[in-house]
């Protein structure tokens, strides 16, 4: 497929690591538009400073602004409110399933990931953690291992009991959960954290990054990505 070129519309606030970024990448990615990139450097706090709290006050990547003819330029935050905006405005291939139970089962499992794991591993929790509670490398490591398994493993034991379960997280049609399941593994890779017991999961990123448009967007593969 041909991607359209949209990169004079959609800019992208991103960084090369940034897991809520990644689900953005795979949606442009599978819907065949292509974005343009805006370099926020977390590393430097860059998403703290005043110009991008401009664009999100709670200072998180990823934000998108759509600068098309008549569109409102208002930036667009939160990754799972811009990928269901990317759903709309791109219906092709659809990620969410037709029917309504469907559509619960993956914004469920997609949130259990996006809402109740991720946050929790974010730089700004490191920083009040090293600067209220003394934590140093290791403890945070634990903090990340503790925070990640907790929610990669209730995933599983929903992924391994529940006959919604194909391919992919829902049936064989890639979803928003696997786009959020597979961003979660991406971060994971890059601290060198995984996971024995979430056979199920571990699986169905596998399928994931067969296709394209997860290789693409994964971390190493992005501009300002260590070499
Ligand atoms: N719930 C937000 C999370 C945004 C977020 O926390 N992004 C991380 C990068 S993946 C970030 O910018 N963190 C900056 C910080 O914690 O200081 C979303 O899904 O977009």
């Amino acid at each position: 497929m041909t991607a359209i070129d949209q990169s004079d519309r959609f800019e992208l606030f991103s960084y090369w690591r940034s897991s809520a970024t990644y689900r953005l990448r795979v949606a442009f990615h599978l819907k065949g538009v292509k974005q343009r990139e805006t370099n926020v450097d977390i590393d430097a706090g860059e998403q703290h400073g005043e110009a991008f709290r401009r664009i999100n006050p709670l200072g998180g990547i990823p934000a998108l602004i759509d600068h098309g003819p008549g569109q409102s330029t208002v930036p667009l935050t939160q990754s799972l409110a811009v990928l269901e905006f990317l759903d709309e405005t791109y219906p092709q291939p659809p990620l969410l399933p037709a029917d309504a139970h469907g559509r619960a089962r993956v914004r469920s499992i997609a949130q259990m990931l996006a809402a109740d794991t991720h946050p929790l591993v974010t730089p700004r929790v490191r920083k009040y953690l090293a600067a209220a509670a003394g934590f140093d490398a290791d403890a945070w490591r634990a903090w990340q291992i503790q925070w990640f398994g907790t929610g990669l493993r209730a995933v599983e034991a929903r992924l391994a009991r529940e006959p919604g379960t194909g391919r992919f997280c829902h049936g064989d049609q890639v979803s928003l959960a696997d786009i959020c399941l597979a961003s979660i593994f991406s971060v994971m890779r890059v601290f060198k954290i995984s996971f024995d017991d979430i056979p199920v999961a571990t699986r169905i990123v596998a399928e994931c990054e067969k296709l394209e448009a997860f290789a693409a967007a994964d971390p190493a593969r992005q501009a300002g990505a260590p070499q």
